[in-house]
């Protein structure tokens, strides 16, 4: 405590609960999201980011594929999806995916991040053999696929349970599901960015089968956009809720909402103090999840690395290729070298250890040697349009 000094009293008795390790209440997540205090804040954040993990930040070598982009939810939050016969849609054929996964390998990927649009015609059985696919010709990587949303639009479509649904992804070979399509879980909120996807129950509803059947899940939260503070913390303690009753899920990732090119492009961008409140207030409400995220692509590398001191832990992967945030403005790289990941880990006096998607650390001398640092090799995109 002693090095602690704060200047808003209402996080006085906040700061005792987190010191005594005791859970905090809705009225406590409030008063985090609205004390003017980061400092303290970050500061509590970061006591028990250390707690649990020391000094250690993991990050992983991985690669995004977004098989397709062409979808049907026209949610007003998005700037990646498009009509079928829209100007910039695309969907790969299989064997364009296995090229940009094959290439995956040689770079030193343990993960495949696959997430995509809900595309009109393709039916389930496109998806569950791309899997299989990527099984076949890459049995070592890790395949962390398809969000909630996909899951629940693939039952829709496939005339499936979802526990069947996620039966047979599992049996194709995923490993486990993205964090993506979260949101923000409130049906207010929901109306307003995203009125066709799934609601916020349905969502924690698949988790919950997915959790229950092995399938372990990371969760989301996208912020900065028409949500109150009070539905933050709503959906915050959603996910603990549901997190006490499965321990399924990996890792949180607070989101920043991008807004250009999206229908909600008049709204403006988060800012460094909301990113770093984000992060920091998710450690201290999310005592039952291991492991907080700062995913650099949306929140730039400088305040990614910052946030290792605001109680993130980990700072995701190299990704390689990126299109959901690009397309609604970012302006970070697409891919950042493990080395580069090292460095900014190193420059916050932290460890870095790299680690597979369920945070093992991973040995490189039991794995292909990696090739020199440098932009990794892109496969020629065509683009079905
Ligand atoms: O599901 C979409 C969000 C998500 C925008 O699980 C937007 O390890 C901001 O889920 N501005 C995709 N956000 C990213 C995601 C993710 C990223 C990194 C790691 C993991 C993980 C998951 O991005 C979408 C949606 O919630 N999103 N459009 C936008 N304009």
């Amino acid at each position: 405590m002693s090095n602690l000094t704060i200047t808003d009293p209402q996080l006085q008795p906040i700061a005792a609960k987190v010191l005594a390790g005791a859970r905090l209440s809705i009225d406590d997540g409030i008063a985090l999201y609205r004390s003017p205090d980061l400092l303290a804040v970050g500061w509590l954040a970061n006591y028990v980011r250390e707690q649990r993990h020391g000094n250690v930040t993991y990050f992983n070598v991985n690669r995004h594929i977004n098989p397709t982009n062409v979808c049907v939810a026209h949610c007003k939050l998005c700037a990646f999806g498009r009509d079928l016969h829209a100007p910039g849609a695309y969907t790969f054929a299989l064997e364009e995916i296995y090229q940009r996964a094959e290439q995956g390998v040689r770079e030193g990927a343990t993960e495949f991040h696959i997430v995509g649009g809900l595309h009109p015609d393709l039916p389930f059985d496109y998806f569950l053999e791309l899997v299989r696919g990527l099984k076949r010709r890459c049995p070592g990587v890790h395949l962390k696929a398809f969000t909630m949303v996909e899951v629940g639009y693939f039952a829709r479509i496939a005339k499936l349970s979802i526990k069947d649904t996620l039966l047979k992804m599992k049996e194709a070979g995923v490993d486990s599901l993205p964090g993506g399509g979260a949101e923000i879980f409130h049906p207010r909120v929901r109306k307003i960015i995203c009125d066709h996807k799934v609601s916020g129950q349905m969502w924690l509803n698949v988790a919950r089968q997915a959790h229950q059947l092995g399938l372990p899940s990371n969760a989301t939260m996208l912020y900065g956009h028409v949500e109150t503070e009070e539905e933050r913390v709503d959906h915050l303690v959603k996910l603990r809720e549901l997190q006490d009753e499965t321990h399924g899920f990996v890792a949180y990732i607070p989101l920043a909402f991008h807004p250009d090119n999206t229908a909600l492009a008049h709204l403006p961008p988060t800012t460094g103090y909301a990113d770093l409140r984000n992060i920091a207030v998710a450690r201290l409400l999310l005592d039952n999840f291991p492991h907080i995220k700062a995913y650099w692509v949306m929140l730039t590398t400088s305040i990614a690395q910052i946030s290792l001191r605001f109680g993130a832990n980990d700072l995701d992967g190299t990704v390689v290729e990126e299109k959901i945030y690009h397309d609604a403005g970012a302006t970070t790289a697409e891919f950042t070298p493990r080395a580069e990941l090292e460095r900014l880990i190193r420059a916050a006096g932290r460890v870095p250890v790299e680690r597979d998607t369920l945070y093992r650390p991973v040995d490189r001398s039991q794995l292909p040697p990696l090739p020199p640092a440098k932009a990794p090799g892109t496969v020629s995109l065509s683009l079905n349009v």
